[in-house]
């Protein structure tokens, strides 16, 4: 078989199963951006390739995946780390004007050209560590010109570099001064207008919000979800982080593809998202970062079956973080994750957070041919070191 691409003498962590999927004298294959082989190089086909790449016994596995980001954004909130240092709790500064609405003062300032030239370094970070997919979501505009411009920024970002962007509209972040004492309002300006727009011009992959006591109510976040479903996006939904107001078991009863945060899950949300099979995205860079000390139900969630995904949360307020392998190092340290946990986390559940599981997250044949090649020993060492990168090489789509 005559193929573009094969990387010979490798270790491949396929995330296909059982556990990592290890395969020792592995070899993958690929063609027109896609993987036509993954698996010991003894049983693969005969194969000609126009380029050869010896990986002198190095892993492989999945290009990593960032499933929640608000990568898109204006500013910083250096000042408000320390007013938090000083006292401060994220929730009073929230409440006294700081927290998403100075995001999104910054953000509404700046231009697409700005909003991308911002993102950049922090997308590249990622890049930098192997993501070859990332989520990011809109949220810090809170008027329709600034929310379609940051999911406009985030479309651009993806014919800047070699990556895979899904977007999020995420609308339902913050009430922004022009709705003050009416947040019923806003969610109407959202189902009416604003995801209607989106929708029509193809910005979003998938709707979120932020469903809590300095966010919205259950009743409101419903309304959101039930117009996203009226115009064809799935949902995720920011829930139970700093409360419990069962906004997973709702996301859940919507066919969520991902409930994200998860500190005060209760029994019930994780018997919710475990029938519904909606992903628990646990987010460590927010809860080191806001000094949380309730973890999520890790224990409830693996018992009941609940896919786990890791991500950042990169955004300027709760988790300036653009580092996914520390966020897989916080996963572990913090929230007990096993290694093999936290590896299908940034890969294939990742991957199903963002309803992207038939294309991306594992080593095999028909998925895009998205890899990080990596200079260590065991798949161990990627969770284990801290401010440590190992990666060798990036492949993104074959390239
Ligand atoms: N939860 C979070 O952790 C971020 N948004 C959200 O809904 C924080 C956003 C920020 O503080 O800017
Ligand atoms: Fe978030």
């Amino acid at each position: 078989m005559q193929v573009d691409r094969i990387w010979t003498n490798a270790r491949l962590a396929t995330m296909a199963g059982p556990g990592l999927g290890i395969v020792e004298a592995g070899l993958v294959a690929c063609s027109d951006g896609r993987i036509v082989y993954a698996g010991p190089a003894a049983s693969a086909p005969a194969l000609t390739a126009v380029t050869v790449t010896d990986c002198a016994g190095r892993w492989i596995t999945p290009g990593l995946i960032d499933c929640h980001t608000h990568l898109v954004h204006a500013g910083n909130r250096a000042r408000e780390f320390e007013q938090r240092l000083a006292g401060a709790s994220y929730e009073e500064i929230a409440r006294a004007g700081g927290g998403i609405v100075s995001t999104m003062r910054a953000t509404r300032a700046a231009s697409e050209d700005q909003l991308v030239a911002e993102a950049l370094p922090r997308l590249d970070a990622l890049l930098g560590e192997g993501v070859t997919t990332v989520e990011i979501k809109s949220g810090y505009g809170l008027d329709a010109p600034t929310e379609i411009r940051m999911l406009r920024a985030a479309r651009r970002l993806a014919r800047e570099r070699g990556v895979t962007v899904r977007t999020t509209f995420l609308g339902a972040h913050a009430l922004p001064p022009e709705f003050a004492g009416n947040p019923d309002g806003y969610i109407a300006f959202l189902c009416n207008d604003l995801i209607p727009h989106v929708a029509a011009e193809g910005l979003a992959d998938a709707v979120d919000g932020f469903c809590e006591g300095i966010g919205f109510t259950p009743a409101q976040i419903e309304r959101v979800f039930a117009a996203a479903r009226q115009h064809g996006l799935p949902v995720k939904l920011h829930a139970e982080q700093l409360s419990n107001l069962g906004g997973a078991a709702l996301a859940a009863r919507f066919g969520a593809l991902s409930a994200d945060h998860l500190e005060h899950l209760d029994e019930t949300g994780v018997a919710a998202m475990a029938a519904a099979g909606t992903v628990a995205t646990l987010l460590p860079g927010a809860f080191y970062f806001t000094r949380e000390t309730t973890p999520p139900p890790v224990g409830a969630l693996r018992a009941a079956g609940v896919p786990i995904a890791l991500a950042t949360d990169c955004n300027p307020g709760s988790a300036p973080l653009t580092s996914l392998l520390l966020a897989m190092n916080m996963g572990a340290t913090l929230f007990r994750l096993t290694v093999e946990e936290c590896l299908l986390g940034v890969s294939r559940n990742a991957a199903r957070a963002l309803g992207l599981e038939a294309e991306v997250g594992t080593l095999e044949v028909g998925k895009r041919c998205d890899l990080a090649i990596w200079d260590i020993g065991q798949p161990a060492e990627l969770v284990c070191r801290i401010g440590a990168n190992a990666l060798h090489a990036r492949v993104w789509s074959g390239q």
